[in-house]
């Protein structure tokens, strides 16, 4: 018999959104009429913008012609396309040689694991994206810890609250060798502000920390004020790695495309590269992202392409400006929803799953409870503005006319 991995039993039951995925099935077995709209998991809605469609269209065309078909491609990822990373979206802060393109933030995230192994600590934003403990459980590095009611022993929670901006407190208690950081942020929606990631970078460089920056949603960034990027901070490129994706930029969520910036200057304490370990760690188990999926990923990146990229975010950002207010009339509290499609909301005298439980039942609306993403997030539930304009305008309606 073959021993069950250890690492995996800690984890918690089931990954948050299955979880909130079933709930939903049974709801609607059980109420098989009724009109459900979902402000849940972080999905879009509106189709990809044509600038990548005729990318998607001319790649698969000659995929079909013999004296075009190409297999196999550089692990990567096309030369254009990394080009075009780091100069439409970095503004030349980082070089093409520092971009790999990935199949999605989520799959490089998990990477990351095999990239730090097992012996080093983590410490993240709570509440954050589930990905970073979960993958950090599944790589063995929480070690002989095991799950609390808090959470897992071994990973260092820093709430992140209405008290303190939903910026963390960084003492020296809280050091780790990886740091993640999410801004604009998933799930609070807030961002953070460039004297806070002054601090955030000055902190890293203190303790020797290697910083886990997820931009996912910086092209949700309405203020040109605020930081889109980690490399924005001087000194960023000595202590972060940056992980950003078209799957909300573009509503890639289903095709699949991302990228991680590793830049030259990052080193480990040995002094040895860490771009250099990420190359041996992609060629070897990572073959590239689709050709396909890269093809419509440099036709965005255009002047005709961002232009569409920019009237998808505005769509999305009203969504987020109507369920604000929305559920401000209601007389509960939200946080975000300004540089980020999500909205951080507090329903009065309610556990996070009793409000998801009511929105569920009473209203029809699915939403995330915030407690699924760490212990700082109970009381809370997440809303996405990801959906389509109508059932954002539906659900407008039933909050408004909340007892
Ligand atoms: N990073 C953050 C902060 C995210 O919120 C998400 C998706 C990703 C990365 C994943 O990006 P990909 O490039 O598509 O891999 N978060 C969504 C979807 C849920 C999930 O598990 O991925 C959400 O609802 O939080």
């Amino acid at each position: 018999m073959v021993h069950r991995n250890p690492d995996i039993a800690k984890l918690a039951g089931s990954y948050l959104f299955p979880e909130i995925h079933r709930r939903k099935l049974a709801f609607l077995q059980a109420n098989p009429t009724a009109k459900l709209i979902s402000l849940g998991i972080g999905d879009t809605s509106l189709p990809i913008p044509p600038a990548s469609i005729q990318g998607f269209v001319e790649a698969s065309q000659q995929l079909g012609d013999a004296a075009t078909y190409t297999g196999y491609g550089a692990e990567k990822g096309h030369a254009i396309l990394r080009e075009r990373i780091a100069h439409k979206l970095f503004n030349g802060l980082v070089n093409a040689d520092e971009v790999y393109v990935s199949d999605g933030a989520k799959c490089d995230l998990g990477r990351l694991q095999i990239l730090f192994g097992r012996g080093v600590t983590i410490a993240l934003q709570d509440p954050a994206y589930p990905v970073y403990v979960d993958s950090a459980v599944l790589g063995g590095i929480t070690g002989g810890y095991s799950r609390t009611i808090a959470g897992y022993e071994g990973i260092r929670y820093l709430p992140c609250t209405p008290n303190n901006g939903f910026f963390p407190t960084l003492t020296d208690s809280s050091k780790a060798d990886l740091l993640y950081f999410c801004s604009p942020n998933n799930p609070t929606g807030a961002v953070a502000t460039r004297e806070q990631l002054k601090s955030l970078v000055a902190y890293a460089k203190k303790h020797r920390s290697i910083i886990v920056f997820d931009s996912a949603y910086a092209p949700y960034i309405q203020d040109k004020t605020l930081p889109r990027s980690i490399y924005e901070i001087e000194g960023a490129r000595e202590v972060a790695i940056e992980i950003g994706s078209f799957s909300k930029l573009a509503g890639f969520t289903g095709v699949r495309l991302g990228w991680t910036v590793i830049p030259q200057e990052l080193t480990f304490d040995d002094g040895s590269s860490v771009k250099t370990d990420w190359d041996r760690v992609t060629t070897t188990i990572f073959n590239g992202a689709s050709n396909i999926a890269q093809a419509g990923g440099a036709a965005l990146l255009t002047d005709e392409g961002l232009a569409q990229v920019a009237e998808m975010i505005n769509y999305y950002n009203s969504n987020a400006r109507i369920l604000k207010e929305a559920v401000l009339k209601a007389g509960w509290e939200a946080f975000g929803g300004d540089h980020a499609p999500y909205l951080w909301v507090r329903i009065p005298q309610m556990t996070s799953w009793q409000a998801f439980e009511w929105l569920l039942n009473d209203k029809h609306l699915l939403t995330t409870p915030g407690v699924g993403f760490g212990p700082s997030g109970e009381g809370f539930i997440r809303m996405s503005a990801l959906g389509k304009r109508s059932d954002v305008l539906e659900a407008e309606f039933r909050i408004q006319n909340s007892e």
